[in-house]
C-alpha cells in the first residue's frame, strides 16, 4: 500500500467527536488520540516559521508501525525547543514569587534628591517585585528557615532603578570577597548532595563560626523572621546605605525600608515544617490567591536620613552591612506606598527572566562605600550574562525601561531591536537625531573626595561584631527568646562535629550569657566552652522594641485565613454564623470537609467543601473552628487527620472555636481549655481570639529552649 493511501486511509477513520466543551471541534482518530481542531477562538496551532499544523500528536513515520523520519522538522522544532526551555537557575535566590504593582510617593525628598521618583507626589510608577528564598533551588520549598529576597524593579520615568533588598536589615558578612564562601557553606555539601535550602548541617555553620561579623545576622536568623507567615507580612531592607543627591549637587545618605500594611507575622518552627509538607508552594500560593481576590498586598516605603556628621557619631560604621540603625536613632520617614495588582502573564518570562541589578539607579541617587554594595555593583551584570546568555537582557519585557531609551550599543547575541541608519558612533556630523549626553540632568556620582593607602584592610570600625546582636536579642519578647534559643538548639544539634557546637555557644556568650547557657544545656555540652577573643569590647546598646515581631504583629484577621472543619450532620446556622464573623473582620473562609464534595448538613443541604480534610491541615489556616454532630465527632475521633488538624491548632498557639459536638474530638486530642479555645456560639470571642497567638500556651505544648 502506498503512503500516500496510508495517510487517507487515517484520515477517514478520524471520527468527529463533537464540538462541546471541553473538547470543542475535536476528532477521535483510528488510534485512539483525541485531535481538537483550530476555529472560533482557537487560532492555527504552527511552528514558529508559522506554518500550519495538520496533526500534534503523531511525529512523521515511514508507516504507522515503522520508524520516525528524520525529515520530521514538526518534531525535530517541538522537540529542539523543549530541550532548551531551562535556563541556568539563580546560584542564590532561585525559588521566587514575582507581581506587578506600582509605587506612588506621598511626600517628597525634593530637599534631598532629583529622582523624580522620590520628588514628584502622587506619580505613579510602575513596578514588578521578585520575593525569594536564598539557599535552595528552583523547585524547592516555600517555607524553608531562610532569609527572603525582596527585590524591586521600579521603571521610572528616568530609567529602572532596582532597589534589591531583603527582609532583614543585616547580612552576613562586611567584605563581597566572602560571598562565595558563605553560599558554599550554605548549599548542599558537594560530596553528598544535600540538605537542600537549609542551613542546619555542618558546613553552614563551620563558616558561621569561623566568622564572628555573622553573629548580628544569626540572631535575625533564627528569629521567627525567617518563617513569614506569608510573603505580605514581611518587611523589606535595603541594607546597605545609599546617597542621595539633591539639585545643588549635596548628598544625604539614606537607608530604605518596606512595612507591610498587613503587619509582621510568622509561623513558629512546628508549623513551618508541617506547612512545607502541606503545601510546598505556601507562599506562592497564598500570594496568588491574593491578587486574584483582588485583595492587593500593600507596604509602605520609608526612609531613614542621616548626614556624614550625625554618621560620625553612631557607635558603629554605617558603611559595615552587618549594622543596622535603629529606628529609636534615626526615625524612619514614610514617603510612599507599594501595591501589588496583577499577576505575571507567564512565570518563566517574567518571573524567572527579571533581571535584578543594585547598580541599576536614577539621577539623583547613588551608592555608598559599603564594600559588599561596591561587590554586588559588579556582581549582578555578570550573573545576567552567565543566566540569560546575551547582554541584551535589557530588552526582555520585563526586564526594558518603559522609558525610551537609545544608544549606540550595538548587535550581539537575541538583538531584538533594529536601529536605522549608518552612524553607530559618538561623537559623529553624520546624524541628525543619534542620541547625544545629558550635561544637567543626566547621572551623576556625588562628589566625593578619597583619601588613604591603598590595601586589602578592614577598617577597625568594623571590629564589633557583638553588641547590635546583643541588642536584638535583647530587644525581643520573651516569647521570641525561647524561639531564638529554641533554633539554635535545634540547628546546632543537627552539626555532627561537637567542636563547631561549641564555637557557636562561646560566641554566644559575646551576645549574651542566659542565651549561651540555654543553648549549651539544649545540646547537653559536658562544660561551657570559652568565648573566643572578641575584636572590640561589647557594648549595651539600648533595647529596639521595632526590632520584635510580635510587637509589630497586627490584632487583625485581614488577609488571614479561617478553616471550618464539617462533616456530616454539622450544623448549618453554626457554621454560618463564624463564616460570617470571620469573613466581616476581612478573612477568607475555608470549608474542610472529609470528602471535597461536600457534607449533607443537619438540615439536609450539601456544603461543599473548600478542601479535603487530609490535604488540608490546620497549619495552613490562622485559626480553625470545628462543627460538628455528635455522630460527625464520632466519626472524626477514627480520623488522624481530623485528631491533628485541632491537635496542631492548639500547638501553634491558635484560636479555636468548637461547638457542642465537637467537644468530643477536641478531647480526644487532649486540648485543654484557655482563653483560645472558645464556644462556636461565641463569635466574637473567637475572632477576637483569632486576630492573635496564645504565646502564653507555648510552655504546655513543646520544651523550649
Ligand atoms: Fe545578592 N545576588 N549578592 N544580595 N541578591 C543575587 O543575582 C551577590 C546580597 C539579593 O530576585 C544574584 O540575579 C553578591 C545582599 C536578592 O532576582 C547574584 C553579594 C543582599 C537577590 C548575587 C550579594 C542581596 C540576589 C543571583 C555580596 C541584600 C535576588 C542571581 C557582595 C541587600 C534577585 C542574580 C532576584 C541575587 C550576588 C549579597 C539580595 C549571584 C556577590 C547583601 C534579593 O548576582
Amino acid at each position: 500500500m502506498s503512503k500516500d493511501k496510508t495517510a487517507s486511509k487515517s484520515k477517514q477513520r478520524k471520527q468527529e467527536v463533537g464540538s462541546t466543551p471541553p473538547y470543542g471541534e475535536a476528532q477521535l482518530a483510528a488510534g485512539g488520540e483525541l485531535h481538537q481542531v483550530a476555529g472560533g477562538e482557537h487560532p492555527a496551532l504552527t511552528t514558529n516559521q508559522g506554518v500550519a499544523l495538520s496533526d500534534n500528536q503523531n511525529s512523521l513515520r515511514a508507516n504507522p508501525r515503522g520508524p520516525t523520519l528524520l525529515e520530521d522538522f514538526i518534531l525535530r522544532e517541538k522537540i529542539f525547543h523543549f530541550d532548551h526551555e531551562r535556563i541556568p537557575e539563580r546560584i542564590v535566590h532561585a525559588r521566587a514569587t514575582g507581581v506587578h504593582g506600582f509605587f506612588e510617593l506621598t511626600a517628597s525628598l525634593k530637599q534631598y534628591t532629583t529622582a523624580r521618583i522620590l520628588t514628584e507626589v502622587g506619580e505613579k510608577t510602575p513596578l514588578f517585585i521578585r520575593i525569594s528564598t536564598v539557599a535552595g533551588g528552583a523547585g524547592s520549598i516555600d517555607t524553608p528557615r531562610d532569609v527572603r529576597g525582596f527585590a524591586v524593579k521600579f521603571y521610572t520615568k528616568e530609567g529602572n532603578w532596582d532597589l534589591v533588598s531583603n527582609n532583614i536589615p543585616v547580612f552576613f558578612i562586611q567584605d563581597a570577597i566572602k560571598f562565595p564562601d558563605l553560599i558554599h557553606a550554605v548549599k548542599m555539601e558537594p560530596d553528598r548532595g544535600f540538605p537542600q535550602a537549609a542551613t542546619a548541617h555542618d558546613t553552614f555553620w563551620d563558616y558561621i563560626s569561623l566568622t564572628p561579623e555573622a553573629m548580628h545576622m544569626v540572631m535575625w536568623i533564627m528569629s521567627d523572621r525567617t518563617l513569614p507567615r506569608s510573603l505580605r507580612m514581611i518587611e523589606g531592607f535595603g541594607v546597605h546605605s545609599f546617597r542621595l543627591i539633591n539639585d545643588a549637587g549635596e548628598s544625604t545618605f539614606v537607608k530604605f525600608h518596606w512595612r507591610p500594611k498587613l503587619g509582621l507575622q510568622s509561623t513558629i518552627w512546628d508549623e513551618t515544617v508541617k506547612i512545607s509538607g502541606a503545601d510546598q508552594d505556601f507562599h506562592r500560593r497564598d500570594m496568588f490567591d491574593a491578587i486574584e481576590a483582588g485583595s492587593f498586598p500593600e507596604w509602605e516605603f520609608a526612609v531613614q536620613l542621616f548626614t556624614q556628621e550625625e554618621a560620625d557619631r553612631f557607635p558603629f560604621d554605617h558603611l559595615d552591612a552587618t549594622k543596622l540603625i535603629p529606628e529609636e536613632l534615626v526615625p524612619l520617614k514614610v514617603i510612599g506606598r507599594m501595591v501589588l495588582d496583577r499577576w505575571p502573564n507567564n512565570f518563566f518570562a517574567e518571573t524567572e527572566q527579571v533581571a535584578f541589578c543594585p547598580s541599576h539607579v536614577v539621577p539623583g541617587i547613588d551608592f555608598s562605600n559599603d564594600p559588599l554594595l561596591q561587590g554586588r555593583l559588579f556582581s549582578y551584570l555578570d550573573t545576567q550574562l552567565s543566566r540569560l546568555g546575551s547582554p541584551n537582557f535589557h530588552l526582555i519585557p520585563v526586564n526594558a525601561p518603559k522609558c525610551p531609551f537609545s544608544n549606540l550599543q550595538r548587535d550581539g547575541h537575541m538583538q531584538m531591536a533594529q536601529p536605522k541608519g549608518r552612524v553607530a558612533y559618538e561623537p559623529n556630523s553624520l546624524s541628525q537625531d543619534s542620541p547625544r549626553e545629558t550635561p544637567t540632568m543626566g547621572f551623576r556620582s556625588a562628589g566625593v573626595s578619597e583619601t588613604g593607602d591603598k590595601g586589602r584592610i578592614r577598617a577597625e570600625s568594623f571590629a564589633d561584631h557583638y553588641s547590635q546582636a546583643r541588642q536584638f536579642y535583647r530587644s525581643q519578647s520573651k516569647y521570641e527568646q525561647a524561639h531564638i534559643a529554641s533554633a539554635l538548639v535545634f540547628e546546632l544539634s543537627k552539626v555532627q562535629h561537637l567542636h563547631i557546637r561549641e564555637a557557636m555557644v562561646g560566641h554566644l556568650r559575646h551576645i549574651d550569657q542566659d542565651l549561651a547557657q540555654r543553648i549549651a544545656k539544649g545540646l547537653a555540652l559536658a562544660k561551657m566552652p570559652d568565648a573566643p577573643v572578641a575584636a572590640a569590647p561589647v557594648l549595651e546598646l539600648d533595647p529596639s522594641p521595632a526590632l520584635q515581631i510580635i510587637g509589630k504583629m497586627k490584632d487583625t484577621l485581614q488577609g488571614r485565613a479561617i478553616g471550618i472543619l464539617i462533616a456530616d450532620g454539622s450544623d448549618g446556622a453554626a457554621i454560618k454564623k463564624i463564616s460570617n464573623a470571620a469573613t466581616a473582620a476581612g478573612a477568607s473562609v475555608k470549608i474542610v470537609a472529609p470528602r471535597v464534595g461536600g457534607a449533607k448538613l443537619a438540615d439536609g443541604s450539601t456544603l461543599a467543601a473548600d478542601g479535603q480534610l487530609a490535604g488540608t491541615p490546620s497549619v495552613v489556616f490562622d485559626a480553625v473552628a470545628v462543627i460538628l454532630s455528635n455522630e460527625g465527632a464520632q466519626a472524626l475521633m477514627m480520623e488522624g487527620a481530623a485528631i491533628e488538624f485541632v491537635r496542631d491548632a492548639f500547638g501553634h498557639l491558635k484560636a479555636i472555636a468548637a461547638d457542642n459536638g465537637a467537644q468530643a474530638l477536641l478531647k480526644k486530642a487532649s486540648i485543654a481549655k484557655d482563653a483560645g479555645v472558645v464556644d462556636a456560639s461565641n463569635a466574637a470571642a473567637f475572632i477576637a481570639a483569632a486576630k492573635t497567638r496564645q504565646w502564653d500556651r507555648e510552655k504546655l505544648v513543646r520544651t523550649l529552649a
